[in-house]
């Protein structure tokens, strides 16, 4: 187990080397099931097979699953989770906020993991029960518990029937949050709520399995991770609604907002 960590860093580390050479070239873009919204671009894919080669060539044929291949997996085993480009639509216009994402899991929980914006070299990573850290330095939750003085990260997603909940939430956070922004990569959103930048993130629909690590960040740095009804969040390889914050006060004063309009 103690040279699964260092091998994280490590890799994740060259695959930010690989895809800043990578992002000099021509590389191509396309959409994937169906949606001309959800890209993939070569980049993507590349990141990919050098993580999961890089993972065969340490540790043989460890279950890998994979934003870009699903690779059906055994719920109650260890695996890896891999999402090469989190934030791609980011990437492909040139904003700099994306990241690579390794996690390991047992059953469905983040043991330990990485996520690397190659751009900015900020390196979070964790490991269950030593804490979280943002290159090599312990990082926390913030204290902020007040909607009135929180910056807080919406991204509704674009499935219809979230689109009521998510307008009147976005209205409850106009009037009464400090700071309201959409950033675009999930991944480093629940990242800068481990490091204390932000104070909660909610996604309306986020493949929670794909970036795994993240949740396992916000946790280990005194997050706690909700559903719309209240339970913690477990992971899933199905999309889902999750409201991250500082605390479960911050949580609930968000979760029962209202809008006056
Ligand atoms: P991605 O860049 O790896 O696709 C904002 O777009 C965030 O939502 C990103 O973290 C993005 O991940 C994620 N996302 C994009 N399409 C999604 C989808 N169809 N289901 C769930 N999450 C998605
Ligand atoms: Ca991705």
């Amino acid at each position: 187990m103690n040279d699964r960590y260092p091998f994280i860093l490590q890799t994740i580390q060259e695959a930010g080397v690989l895809l800043l050479s990578l992002r000099q070239e021509k590389f191509e873009v396309s959409t994937k099931g169906g949606d001309p919204r959800d890209l993939v671009t070569t980049v993507d894919l590349a990141i990919d097979n050098f993580i999961k080669s890089k993972i065969k060539e340490k540790f043989g044929d460890e279950s890998i699953y994979s934003e870009e291949s699903k690779e059906q997996i055994d719920p109650v085993g260890s695996f890896w989770s891999i999402d090469p480009i989190d934030g791609t639509s980011n990437f492909v216009r040139g904003i700099p906020h994306f990241a690579v994402c390794l996690t390991y899991l047992n059953g469905y929980e983040p043991l330990m993991g990485a996520v690397y914006n190659p751009v900015t070299k900020d390196l979070f990573s964790f490991q269950k029960g030593s804490g979280a850290f943002l290159n090599s330095r312990k990082i926390f939750v913030s204290t902020i518990s007040r909607i009135s003085d929180a910056y807080v990260l919406l991204h509704i997603g674009r499935r219809e029937e979230l689109r009521d909940w998510g307008i009147k939430l976005q209205c409850f956070l106009l009037g009464a949050a400090k700071k309201n922004i959409n950033l675009g990569s999930s991944a480093l959103d629940l990242c800068f709520l481990a490091a204390g930048r932000v104070d909660a993130v909610i996604y309306g629909s986020l493949t929670t399995l794909d970036v795994a690590v993240a949740l396992g960040l916000v946790r280990e740095a005194g997050g706690e991770i909700y559903t719309l009804q209240g339970e913690p969040v477990s992971l899933s390889s199905k999309p889902q609604t999750i409201l991250a914050s500082t605390s479960r006060v911050l949580f609930e004063e968000i979760n029962r907002g209202s809008c006056p309009i």
